[in-house]
């Protein structure tokens, strides 16, 4: 039996049973509460597009603004609707952009309350990306890499968690759907290429990527090369610090996703980002212009 008579398709739940005991639910990082009039608010948001920093969120929400006038009802500029300074939040129309910080810690922690959003809102038929950037394994700069599997720093397809004081290790599938769609939006016009492969996602930036120029680094150039060989021989093409806990955590609950990331550099040449600010600019949009695509293909059906 359908919950609510008005939501003709079945909307989105989370699977913690523990939930239908709480009076109220405080998201408290994202600063709402299932008191809220979540399904009003939110009942129609169809893509939850997440990277790492709150500005690019924001030039991602104005660029989908801009593309989705005359499509959606999204005239006004978007506003940050986070009522809470650890993450920023965009709605233009069905598309929620939000930002997620660095790491895995401060993702999850946004996907557990988006998720909830979700749930209370009563959404259906969602979906989620992640628009990020990386260290590419022998691409160009540039290039954008939309990934086949997220991989463990042992070229695992698994993310662990410590779980009250034991190792839970779940799976990091993607769509392949989605990876498919989102391949096919390259436009001959593009001045970058758009690649699929593995991504490799790691805890730290410096040493558990392999970079000789951290504070901290006891091996040798030698050492480093090794392993990034060893992950291009695994079909990695690119290193960020997300991936796996993004892929599953989607999975446990049944939420399609994909990852785009645009590779900043290539690890083989280097570890230094120096790139001029104004080049990393351009490159970031190089994810956000296949995204926008593959939202409004979404869109047009
Ligand atoms: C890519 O870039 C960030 C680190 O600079 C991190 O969030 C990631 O995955
Ligand atoms: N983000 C990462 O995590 N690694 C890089 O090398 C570049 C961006």
């Amino acid at each position: 039996m359908m919950e609510n008579s008005e939501n003709k398709e079945k909307h989105f739940k989370v699977p913690n049973k523990h939930l239908t005991k709480l009076h109220e639910d405080v998201l408290y990082h994202i600063g709402f509460s299932s008191k809220d009039d979540l399904p009003k608010l939110f009942g129609d948001v169809k893509f939850v597009c997440m990277g790492g920093s709150a500005k690019r969120m924001f030039v991602f929400a104005k660029f989908m603004q801009e593309q989705l006038i005359g499509i959606v009802d999204c005239k006004d500029e978007p506003k940050d609707i986070c009522s809470t300074d650890r993450y920023s939040m965009y709605k233009v129309g069905p598309v929620l952009a939000v930002n997620h910080g660095i790491g895995m810690p401060s993702l999850s922690i946004l996907l557990h309350e988006v998720m909830k959003l979700l749930h209370y809102a009563k959404c259906s038929d969602v979906v989620m990306v992640r628009i990020g950037t990386s260290g590419g394994i022998g691409v160009k700069p540039g290039t954008v890499v939309v990934t086949e599997t997220a991989v463990n720093e042992m070229f695992e397809p698994k993310y662990h968690l410590a779980v009250l004081g034991k190792i839970k290790s779940r799976n990091t599938p993607l769509c392949k759907d989605m990876l498919e769609t989102l391949l096919s939006c390259k436009q001959e016009t593009d001045s970058f290429d758009v690649v699929k492969g593995k991504t490799l996602s790691t805890s730290d930036f410096y040493e558990n990527q392999g970079r000789l120029d951290g504070a901290l680094c006891d091996y040798t150039e030698e050492d480093k090369m090794e392993y990034l060989r060893e992950a291009e021989k695994h079909g990695v093409k690119n290193i960020e610090m997300e991936s796996t806990c993004f892929a599953a955590m989607c999975d446990t609950v049944g939420i399609p996703a994909a990852i785009v990331c645009v590779a900043l550099l290539n690890r083989l040449e280097g570890d230094q980002v120096s790139t001029p600010p104004s080049e990393l600019k351009q490159m970031e949009m190089h994810p956000q212009q296949i995204v926008s695509r593959y939202i409004k293909q979404k869109l047009s059906k």
